[in-house]
């Protein structure tokens, strides 16, 4: 039986028999110089790449304001539609995003699919989800995509969701039926993640003993490798953009500390799609609930800090901005000299590795151990001996430097980090007497 699993299929009208030849368009403005869209149409190239096009023309325009019913001047868009002919090019691709009138428009204009630059992102995504939470993910975001967007193209729909026994109503015309149909299925999508949103909830309640770090970074920059170059795990390292749609958490060991989970998710990129964002909620719950974050960019690329800028916003965008945070410039190895300088002097606390090459990577296990530090608390804990839970509870969720036996009273002296310290203390019983532990006190320095 058939169901909108088949996400492409939504976006593409045969392409999949020879590569289609594309057409991208960019726009400057004021907001947006010659150059910066040019660098965008550059992007926008290599998410094509990814699907498999053929790019056949790139075309920048210059429009001062934003046409509300062609998003280009209609003179614009009739010599578009000239170049398009001539070239027998059957699909055009925008930089930046249509309205759903513009999209409808252009299409009637052009005689062309036309996409924008959501429409690819999501069609990426579609085509590299491989768990039930992505696919779940992608579908919910792809169907609230294209629902004002129907056009008598989307017809199939009403055959591809006839699986979930909707049938169109008399009276209904095909895009009305398609537009219920969808609903109702989004409505069943968004069912399923909070169920699997409740998962995360109970998943996340079992590890509140651990301090939990997030990789984060724009698509590319090398987080996967990190992951596995720090646990061994065995994550997909492809020179490819979203690489890597699902999360994947893994035990990370560093001297002196213990229960420490370093986490891999889903890349960034710039003007990720927001409901895109909400959508993938429950795989970017790694990030929203790690007490460190560690910002992945790429020293390599040309647009290195603007990547950074468009991770912050998403960061922004998901409510962890001011959490605690540390920025690893990743590919040293390809380095450019005069973006090594600048992100020296503009990110004096940064760390500057190669994770593939592993060059430096030392100073960044050091940078995690003092910012672990920061996050942690050096406490003094006396119990009676016979308070065996708590001892427990001690030994298996801190860090204990020292435990002296004095007149049937244990005292551990210890370091623990402040977020797993809110679910300890909570868990010890009242015979637990805690203080500050001063540095003067400590017999192992950590
Ligand atoms: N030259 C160089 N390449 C690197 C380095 N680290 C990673 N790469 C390469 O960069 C590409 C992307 O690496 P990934 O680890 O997949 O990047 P990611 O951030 O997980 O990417 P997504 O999952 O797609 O968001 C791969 O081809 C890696 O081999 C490095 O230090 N130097
Ligand atoms: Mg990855």
């Amino acid at each position: 039986m058939s169901t909108l699993r088949h996400n492409r299929q939504f976006f593409t009208t045969g392409s999949s028999v020879a590569p289609e030849k594309t057409m991208l368009v960019g726009v400057v403005n004021s907001n947006q110089p010659r150059h910066i869209a040019k660098e965008h149409l550059a992007e926008l190239e290599l998410l094509i790449g990814t699907l498999g096009y053929l790019i056949a023309d790139r075309q920048i325009l210059t429009q001062r304001t934003i046409d509300p019913a062609y998003f280009i001047g209609k003179g614009q868009a009739t010599e578009i539609h000239r170049l398009l002919k001539t070239q027998e090019i059957g699909e055009i691709v925008f930089d930046d995003d249509l309205t759903p009138t513009q999209m409808r428009n252009l299409q009637e204009l052009l005689e062309v699919e036309v996409r924008d630059r959501t429409g690819v992102i999501l069609e990426i995504f579609a085509n590299h989800a491989r768990t039930n939470e992505a696919r779940t993910q992608i579908e919910l975001a792809t169907l609230e995509y294209l629902l004002p967007r129907l056009t008598h193209r989307w017809t199939h729909l009403e055959r591809q969701i006839g699986g979930i026994g909707v049938r169109a109503g008399s009276g209904e015309t095909q895009i009305e039926t398609d537009r219920r149909l969808i609903k109702t299925r989004i409505a069943k999508l968004k069912r399923e993640l909070e169920a699997i949103d409740r998962h995360h909830t109970v998943q996340s309640k079992h590890r509140a003993d651990c301090f939990k770090i997030a990789l984060t970074g724009y698509t590319n920059a090398g987080k996967s490798t990190i992951l596995n170059l720090f646990t061994g795990a065995d994550v997909l390292v492809e020179d490819k953009m979203f690489a890597t749609l699902d999360t994947t958490v893994r035990q990370l060991r560093l001297d002196g500390y213990q229960n420490i989970l370093l986490s891999d998710t889903v890349g960034f990129i710039r003007k990720l799609p927001h409901n895109l964002i909400a959508s993938f909620r429950s795989t970017l719950r790694e990030i929203t609930d790690a007490d460190l974050i560690i910002k992945v960019a790429d020293l390599s690329s040309p647009h290195c800090l603007q990547q950074l800028e468009s991770v912050e916003e998403v960061l922004q965008e998901l409510g962890v901005a001011t959490r605690p945070a540390l920025i690893v410039f990743n590919k040293i190895d390809q380095m450019d000299e005069q973006a090594f300088k600048i992100a020296q002097k503009t990110f004096p606390e940064a760390v500057f590795i190669s994770a593939l090459r592993q060059l430096k990577t030392a100073d960044l296990k050091q940078a995690l151990v003092r910012a672990i530090a920061r996050q942690g608390q050096r406490l003094q804990i006396r119990l009676p001996v016979d308070a065996v839970s708590d001892c427990a509870l001690i030994r298996n969720h801190t860090t204990v430097y020292r435990e002296i036996y004095q007149d049937n009273i244990l005292i551990f002296e210890l370091f623990c980090y402040k977020s797993v310290w809110n679910w300890l203390a909570r868990q010890l019983s009242s015979a637990a007497v805690v203080s500050e532990l001063k540095s003067s006190q400590i017999g192992i320095q950590t």
